[in-house]
């Protein structure tokens, strides 16, 4: 199915739905996409200064961890974005004459084309193979040309779209796509101060509200919608107990909304909720937790000095 068929039917089913809600993978545009880069610059936005402190504290073990005496492999990232802290690693890597290939895979042919050309010129040394194409499509592929030793990175908290057990099909998936000899690296966000989450979705400049908004613009845009931003607003919430941090976007009135690529209208009622996105944070047992359901082991946590996050390190079971 092509992608604006996917996002008109994806669409269709969420403001059809009871609860109504949007997939938050529609929000990475290139304007959701610039968005982020400016949530991940946010003082707020603490989880991408924790993973870069992890990776800097702790690059030389990273290596020890992920280098089998000399043998080469396969560094993988699943959703590489500008992979400006996975770079803290690379240069790392190619400084110690690592024999190993960087295979970023993302399904932005423009993020990836700018991740090169950006590591073509300041790592020149550093072997890099991306791959435009969903995760295990393009991990399947690899595994039929290479037998390389696979450290697959997926950072982040990427996980965390997944409420809870749902990330378990997704991670053994992965799993049956590894092999013995192979890591799985993966950043969780973990559970702290309420207040300090909270934050982390409701910075006072209002970037990650514009990031949720920006979806309303894309479906005007690409569906042929009438959303009127000044009649939602962005709600952030987080629950201490389940560790979910849910956003919505509330309707302010009763209210119709046309999609002209749909033939349909869609009616609000006033203080409606659309739920639109999930940053699921977890304790190290939800971690535990969810290596043990999906067939894995936990090799080591590295944690950044505050504790907010860890770089979980897994190996199959
Ligand atoms: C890219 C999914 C890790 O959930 O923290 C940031 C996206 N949303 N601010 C996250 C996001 C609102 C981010 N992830």
């Amino acid at each position: 199915m092509k992608y604006i068929e996917r996002f008109t039917e994806d669409v269709r089913e969420g403001l059809s739905s009871e609860p109504k809600y949007l997939h938050s993978k529609y929000f990475y545009d290139e304007v959701g996409d610039n968005l982020f880069q400016q949530i991940m610059e946010l003082e707020e936005y603490y989880l991408t200064e924790c993973e870069a402190q992890i990776f800097e504290n702790n690059k030389d073990e990273i290596l020890d961890c992920f280098s089998n005496d000399g043998e080469v492999f396969d560094l993988i990232e699943f959703g590489a974005g500008d992979g400006m802290k996975t770079k803290i690693l690379l240069n790392h890597f190619v400084d110690n004459n690592v024999n190993f290939n960087y295979i970023p895979i993302d399904i932005s042919k423009s993020v990836l084309d700018g991740l090169k050309e950006d590591l073509n010129s300041t790592l020149p040394q550093l072997v890099i193979n991306p791959i435009c194409d969903d995760y295990f499509h393009a991990l399947e592929e690899l595994n039929k040309i290479d037998y390389n030793k696979k450290v697959i990175l997926f950072l982040g908290s990427n996980i965390g779209n997944f409420r809870g057990d749902d990330a378990i099909p997704f991670l053994k998936h992965l799993g049956a796509d590894m092999s013995n000899k192979d890591q799985l690296f993966i950043g969780f966000d973990l559970m702290k101060d309420p207040r300090v989450i909270l934050e982390a979705y409701n910075d006072r400049k209002g970037i990650t509200s514009e990031f949720n908004f920006n979806l309303l613009d894309r479906i005007n845009k690409e569906l042929g919608g009438n959303f009127k931003r000044e009649n939602f607003s962005h709600y952030p919430s987080y629950n201490p107990i389940t560790g979910e941090t849910k956003s919505y976007l509330i309707s302010l009135e009763h209210q119709s909304v046309r999609l002209e690529k749909l033939s349909q209208s869609f009616t609000f009622e006033k203080w409606e909720p659309v739920f639109t996105e999930i940053s699921q944070k977890y304790s190290l047992r939800d971690i535990d937790h969810l290596a043990a359901h999906s067939g894995f082991k936990v090799e080591k946590n590295f944690f950044d000095q505050k504790r907010y996050f860890t770089d979980s390190l897994w190996h199959l079971s």
